[in-house]
């Protein structure tokens, strides 16, 4: 065959990279960075026509992290930490995402980054022992390895609920919200749901909108955020500290989603168990927590999630929050979460949540008492009544952990689908990678701490493994790695042991799949900790990566 006949037919069959890499969040961001370190040819995929994953989609009114900002950001670089300002305690999605766009300047990633590309499949090819990937605009590369950045709450979940498609004025998911943003002056809106997103958005939209509907299915326990600009006097004394607080926040010591108090310190203090505690003592550290503010709120008392009694203890605590804050009885007991353990669902953080429904313009549809039966062409009809409305807003949540990676048609070796092989839940060993799909890693894939953690800590420990086994395999002449079936099946037995001995998989929540029709029930998250997944993958690379089996390819000879 001639050079020329031969370059075709590699053309066809796609550029050659070194790794693929889909998704240009963080994940993609921080993998691109240190594959290019590495001296590696790399391409990266992405859907949206911007970097920032979930923080270029969910663009809500009133989106921003429950992590702190000083927490939730890249600790690769001790200079860019010293150089980017955050200005609140809980950055904005805007300001993430000005933060995200900085470090794809700063670092020079976009060049590598093909925007408005979305992946439809990645094939592992056994002869030539590559990832061939290729997108809905056509484009194709192959790679020896393929790394999925795709995120964990990325593919919202399609909405639920009867007659949607009939609303005739406009509807918008928070998930995928206009980049021109929306105008609620003057108009009525239905709110469908009450998880994180809405628990954000309602009480922006409320001071906005003529009219607000909040459709409620289930109540959620939410912590006042306390969000307030940062002082400088604060930054200037916390920035000499930053290197031990992310020493911290690595090995899971800091409380939450990391400690930010200006002297990083080994643990949070009170939690305690909570049959030692008073009631004086009891309401004393709960108040002290709440005042802070924040998810941390949940370490107020160690055995939250652990002990039914404590449990309680802490959601009579929020009940009766609630209860102070919201005026009117009636909808003060719709707003108090009885169906679930308090932190089974993701612990919401808000800013004035509560405090909304004592608005005139507000009302809250208990859906519980009076279920929706179907949406109408100008509002939803419920078993009781019909409320009229202009916007449908629908905070419905997502297909999370699983719907972004099972939305690409991924085939390992011998062609296994991805979809077949998960069909009863996803399977991973340590949420890195999954037996049977040689050289190909999820980060912060099911299976990992991923969701129940600071995911900018989770994304850079999954990276750095990948780049140290990488490593690895260069030093021990070996380009081929794939997880062992056994070492994968005794992980994700682990995985579910851990979280059956908390109360997390009481919840019915999205960490089970529970929020999606026909998903498997399967508890995804690795609920040990971050400190306690880092000593086992560590453990796991001492033990010359004990689970992985390593091989060389042709192609290396
Ligand atoms: O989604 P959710 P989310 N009829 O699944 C309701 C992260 N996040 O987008 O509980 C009526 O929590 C559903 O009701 P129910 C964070 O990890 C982070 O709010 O199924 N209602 C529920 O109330 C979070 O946990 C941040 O009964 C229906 C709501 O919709 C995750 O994203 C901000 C329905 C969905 O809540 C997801 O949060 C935002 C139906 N047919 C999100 N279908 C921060 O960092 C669904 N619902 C701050």
């Amino acid at each position: 065959m001639s050079t020329i006949e031969e370059s075709r037919q590699e053309l066809d069959q796609g550029e050659r990279f070194d790794a693929i890499v889909i998704g240009a969040g963080f994940a993609g961001l921080y993998a691109l960075y240190r594959l290019r370190e590495a001296g590696l040819r790399v391409r990266v995929y992405e859907a949206g026509d911007g970097v920032g994953g979930t923080w270029y989609w969910n663009r809500y009114p009133g989106a921003r992290c429950d992590a702190e900002s000083l927490a939730y950001s890249f600790s690769f670089s001790p200079d860019l930490e010293q150089e980017w300002e955050w200005t609140e305690r809980y950055a904005t999605q805007p300001e993430i995402l000005r933060y995200i766009e900085h470090v794809a300047g700063r670092f020079d990633l976009l060049r590598d980054i093909r925007l408005e590309r979305r992946v439809a499949t990645a094939h592992y090819e056994d002869e030539a022992q590559l990832w061939n990937v290729t997108t809905e605009q056509g484009d194709r590369a192959r790679a020896p390895l393929c790394i999925m950045a795709t995120g964990c709450l990325s593919v919202p979940k399609a909405p639920d609920v009867p007659g949607v498609e009939t609303f005739t004025g406009p509807q918008y998911l928070t998930g995928l919200w206009p980049h021109e943003g929306v105008d609620f002056t003057g108009q009525r809106v239905g709110v469908i749901g009450t998880g994180s997103s809405a628990i954000q958005a309602i009480p922006v939209i409320a001071k906005q909108a003529a009219q607000l509907t909040v459709f409620q299915r289930t109540p959620n326990f939410s912590v006042p955020a306390h969000n307030h600009p940062l002082e400088d006097d604060f930054v200037r004394q916390f920035k000499p500290n930053y290197r031990e607080h992310r020493r911290f926040h690595k090995l899971g010591l800091a409380g939450g989603f990391g400690d930010t108090e200006i002297e990083p310190r080994e643990r949070t203090p009170a939690a305690e168990a909570v049959m030692a505690l008073s009631d004086e003592e009891f309401t004393e550290i709960c108040e002290d927590y709440w005042a802070t503010g924040g998810a941390r709120f949940l370490a107020a008392i160690a055995d939250t999630m652990l002990k039914d009694e404590a449990n309680q203890r802490v959601a009579d605590f929020v009940h009766q929050k609630i209860q102070a804050i919201v005026k009117d009885p009636a909808t003060a007991e719709a707003l108090c979460p009885t169906s679930h353990p308090i932190g089974s669902k993701r612990i919401c953080v808000d800013t004035g949540y509560f405090e909304t429904y004592n608005r005139d313009n507000v009302r809250l549809v208990d859906l519980t008492r009076t279920p929706i039966d179907h949406v109408t062409a100008d509002g939803i009809q419920t078993s009781a009544e019909h409320v009229p409305f202009d916007i449908l807003v629908l905070a419905t949540g997502f297909d999370a952990m699983t719907g972004a990676l099972l939305g690409i048609d991924i085939r390992g070796a011998a062609g296994e689908r991805l979809r077949d092989k998960w069909a009863a839940g996803p399977q991973t060993y340590l949420g890195l990678m999954v037996s049977g799909f040689p050289n190909f890693f999820t980060i912060t894939g099911p299976g990992s701490p991923s969701v129940l953690s600071n995911m900018i800590v989770s994304i850079e420990q999954h990276v750095d493994f990948i780049m140290d086994c990488l490593a690895h395999m260069k030093a021990e002449g070996v380009d081929q790695v794939d997880a062992e079936a056994e070492a994968e099946a005794q992980w994700m037995a682990h995985v579910s042991e851990i979280a059956n001995a908390t109360l997390m998989p009481k919840g019915g929540s999205w960490y089970l799949g529970a929020n999606v029709p026909g998903k498997p029930r399967v508890f995804m998250p690795y609920a040990a900790g971050v400190g306690v997944y880092r000593e086992v993958c560590e453990q796991i690379v001492a033990d010359d990566y004990r689970g992985f089996v390593f091989s060389r390819s042709a192609e290396a000879g």
